[in-house]
């Protein structure tokens, strides 16, 4: 599977239509004043998150995205027509740079995100406009201005929906494996995973949601023990975090304790995510086992990926979680 995509197209806005010549023609009036209209706006380019697009591949095909230009200004006072403007979609976590620049203009995030990325010229002013007390037939009009015009290179992270978080050994990797179709390397030693893998949840018919399996933390992380904790931007934009925590932990509660203080130290606004906690390989834990509670908000869900149980239950409180966050409002998307 593929998590990075990127594409590099043209972007140019409408120029703005020139301003009008013109002067008043009207019977029995031999000098009529100056009556050029103004030039219309040149049409704009805009990109819009969506959604329903999973990749950049559209952009192999098609590079150059040009937007009409205004229509010059008439006789008569008649203002020019606007150019049309132009959308691009473009899928949610698409990166857009100026090429020429290397500079991030903008970071298309929500779904129906919105970026005027080239701003169509202003139509020049018309003939009508220059008439003064001395110079009542001025034969010069506005040019429009010139449209934006951008190569722009664009990079597209597959967003996840949740990330796993946990020590080394807790059973991420298993669980990804067993929720997609991902197939991460899975073994009893720690640090297995040394880079982030995605996998695409199927829930029911037509509904999914990603999930980002990353290496595991240890105490210290932020300090740089295990592999550090650099890999936690991965998460970063995660809606929602799945902590988790083998069974045959020597102390659930403090572990669990030290991976959200290990997030923390990493960025705070981590936790302001919505989180769900599991206690995983629930087919090996003793028959007296008591489930947790670890955090008065949260729910804690124990499963075993090896044996299947609970993770019906654990999807279904993921997608009711992953579309309760879809549903909010636009915010911070960002300009
Ligand atoms: N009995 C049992 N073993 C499990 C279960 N889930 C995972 N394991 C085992 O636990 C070990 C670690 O599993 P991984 O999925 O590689 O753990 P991880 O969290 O990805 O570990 P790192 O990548 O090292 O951070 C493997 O030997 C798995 O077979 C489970 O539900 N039950
Ligand atoms: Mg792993």
């Amino acid at each position: 599977m593929k998590f990075v995509d990127s594409a590099k197209i043209s972007v140019k806005a409408g120029d703005g239509g020139r301003g009008c010549v013109s002067f008043r023609r009207e019977k029995f009036v031999p000098k009529g004043g100056p009556d050029g209209g103004d030039g219309g706006r040149g049409g704009h380019v805009y990109l819009r998150a969506n959604r329903q697009l999973a990749t950049l591949l559209d952009f192999k095909y098609r590079k150059s995205y040009i937007a009409d230009r205004g229509a010059h200004g008439l006789g008569a006072r008649k203002t020019g027509r606007d150019g049309g403007d132009i959308i691009i979609g473009v899928p949610c976590g698409t990166v857009v740079r100026n090429a020429a620049t290397g500079e991030v203009m903008c970071d298309m995030v929500v779904d129906g995100q919105e970026v005027q990325i080239a701003k169509g010229g202003r139509g020049g002013q018309g003939n009508q406009h220059f008439a003064t007390a001395t110079r009542q037939a001025p034969r010069f009009a506005q040019p429009g201005e010139k449209g934006d015009e951008f190569e722009l290179e664009m990079e597209l992270k597959l967003m996840a929906d949740v990330g796993l978080v946990g020590f080394p050994n807790a059973g991420k990797s298993t669980l990804i494996s067993v929720l997609s179709a991902a197939r991460p390397k899975i073994a009893d030693y720690p640090f297995t995973t040394l880079v982030p893998n995605l996998g695409i949840v199927r829930y029911e018919e037509y509904k999914s949601f990603v999930m980002a399996d990353i290496p595991g933390i240890i105490e210290g992380a932020a300090e740089g023990r295990g592999l550090g904790i650099q890999f936690l931007r991965h998460i970063e934009r995660t809606k929602i975090l799945l902590i988790m925590v083998s069974s045959d932990s020597e102390d659930i509660a403090a572990e669990y304790a030290t991976l959200l203080n290990e997030l923390e130290k990493f960025e705070p606004a981590l936790l302001l995510k919505p989180r769900l906690a599991v206690i995983t390989k629930m087919d090996i834990a003793p028959e007296d086992f008591v489930v947790p509670e670890l955090d008065a908000a949260i729910r804690v869900i124990p499963i075993s990926s090896v044996a299947g149980h609970g993770l019906k239950a654990l999807k279904d409180e993921l997608w009711k979680q992953v579309s309760l966050q879809n549903q909010q409002p636009l915010e911070n998307a960002g300009n």
